[in-house]
């Protein structure tokens, strides 16, 4: 399917945006009462993240949030999706509010509104609070009544201003790469804990949006998944069967529990000799699960390829490559291997660059799970930026990704599919998880030592799209 679309310009309402994280911009992790997140237990884990990177300043966000406030408004972009710590609003995940903590995220709030830029709030971006974990984390059952009441705090102390709200933010890595790889905090490797915390964070945004919807009038409330098309690296019986194994883990596992009020099949078999996997699930749950979004955030990068662990050899004479380190596609009871394209260009982080894959991503959203909106609430790139002798920062690589992709949400829409909106990931260079600061997606550089800001040209580029709401000059 052609990325190139005719049409350059976008509906009337469509909304631009951009998209942080609390965790990987604020810093001021001991600051105004704020408690330990897991992640900042498991980045201060030696070997958890590159050169032992934490997100104890970050972009130091916190201290410089009017300066950040006025780089989105020169940005010019009318959305801006944050998330809320939840060690800010409750140190230990439970009991009164920490006011101070609250207090940031109204002046947070309040700072868009006056710049004329719309907040849109992610509840949950992985920062659990430690104690949580401490009891059980997501594995643990409990924690699905405290996001209930730690949304209600949040709902009822921004709600009055904030109209949209995303509950969680990609499940699936908070599952599988915190539980199920440790390659996320709290870094376990424990695929029946893994299926049973996938379960609980459904759960939890089943019950957040219920409290959402009780206490904000006309809320629209969503969830935030990372979804890739998964293809077979050739038509063997084999090569088929793994991709489906990891589209299951990925996609299905998340997309037929929100829309369908079921776990897929395939899957409740994959994972039922799991402990405690998800023999969790108990009655009245699907239905908690599946109550009604009023819009799905699709995050999208890469789409992903993979062969047979047994097939390596035919994957590399049809011409694939094997990184020596995909042992598995992310999560390895899938039995799947990741293979990559020689010809196909990659990002920093080794993603392949193929902006189709985002309009098939969001065809089968619309074509086997329903017509709601839509909206690209994470797309974006790690490229090896520098700042020039002249000051600049020419991501001329970055420009050019999130071109075609935008012209590939067009070619969805041209297709009937309601896309409402597009955030990039993201507006500032920012703590990259695992990868600490060595990987930069902002249309923005951080020099991390001065706190520096340099917009880069993807930054004037961006503002230029934006402003016309059109791809053509
Ligand atoms: C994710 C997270 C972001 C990442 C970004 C780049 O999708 O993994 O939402 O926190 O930083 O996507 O990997």
């Amino acid at each position: 399917m052609s990325t190139q679309h005719a049409f350059s310009t976008f509906p009337s309402r469509f909304v631009w945006g951009t998209k942080t994280a609390a965790y990987q911009i604020e810093g001021a992790v001991d600051v105004d009462g704020r408690g330990p997140s897991i992640w900042d237990t498991f980045s201060h884990r030696a070997g958890a993240t590159r050169n032992g990177d934490t997100g104890d300043i970050a972009c130091d966000h916190y201290h410089r949030m009017d300066e950040d406030l006025d780089l989105l408004a020169q940005l010019g972009a009318p959305a801006y999706c944050f998330s809320i710590a939840w060690p800010r609003v409750q140190p230990a995940g439970s009991g009164s509010a920490n006011q101070p903590g609250l207090d940031f995220y109204r002046r947070l709030v309040d700072g868009l509104l006056r710049r004329s830029i719309v907040p849109v709030i992610t509840l949950y971006h992985w920062d659990l609070p430690q104690t949580l974990e401490d009891a059980g984390g997501w594995v643990s059952r409990d924690t699905v009544g405290r996001f209930a009441d730690y949304t209600e705090i949040v709902a009822g102390a921004l709600g009055d201003t904030v109209n949209m709200w995303i509950t969680l933010n990609e499940p699936w890595c908070s599952a599988w790469l915190g539980y199920g790889t440790g390659e996320h905090a709290p870094g376990l490797r424990d695929h029946g804990r893994a299926a049973a915390a996938t379960h609980h964070l459904l759960l939890a945004h089943g019950e957040s949006l219920q409290v959402l919807r009780a206490t904000i009038p006309n809320v629209a409330a969503g969830i935030g998944l990372n979804l890739q098309p998964i293809r077979p690296a050739t038509d063997h019986d084999e090569d088929r069967a793994a991709s489906r194994r990891v589209d299951g883990n990925l996609n299905r596992l998340f997309l037929d529990p929100l829309f369908k009020g079921v776990y897929p099949a395939d899957m409740l078999d994959h994972y039922s000799g799991l402990a405690p996997g998800l023999a969790v699930v108990a009655d009245g749950d699907m239905d908690v699960i599946s109550r009604p979004i009023d819009f799905l955030g699709v995050n999208f990068y890469t789409p992903i390829t993979v062969c047979s662990p047994a097939r390596r050899a035919e994957a590399r004479a049809a011409g694939y490559w094997i990184p020596e380190a995909a042992s598995s596609a992310r999560v390895g009871d899938l039995n799947a291997v990741q293979v990559l394209r020689p010809d196909v260009t990659r990002t920093q982080m080794g993603w392949e660059i193929e902006p189709g894959a985002l309009t098939e991503i969001l065809l089968r959203v619309r074509d086997e799970y329903g017509t709601l909106p839509l909206y690209v609430t994470e797309n974006g790139a790690a490229f090896d930026d520098y700042v020039g002798t002249d000051g600049e920062v020419r991501d001329g690589e970055r420009i050019q990704y999130i071109d075609g992709h935008l012209r590939a949400v067009l070619t969805a829409v041209a297709a009937g599919v309601d896309v409402r909106g597009y955030f990039v990931w993201s507006v500032l260079d920012n703590f990259e998880w695992g990868h600490g600061f060595s990987k930069r997606f902002g249309l923005t550089w951080v020099d991390y030592s001065s706190g520096e800001r340099i917009p880069k040209a993807s930054f004037f580029w961006y503002q230029r799209t934006v402003r016309a709401n059109s791809l053509e000059p």
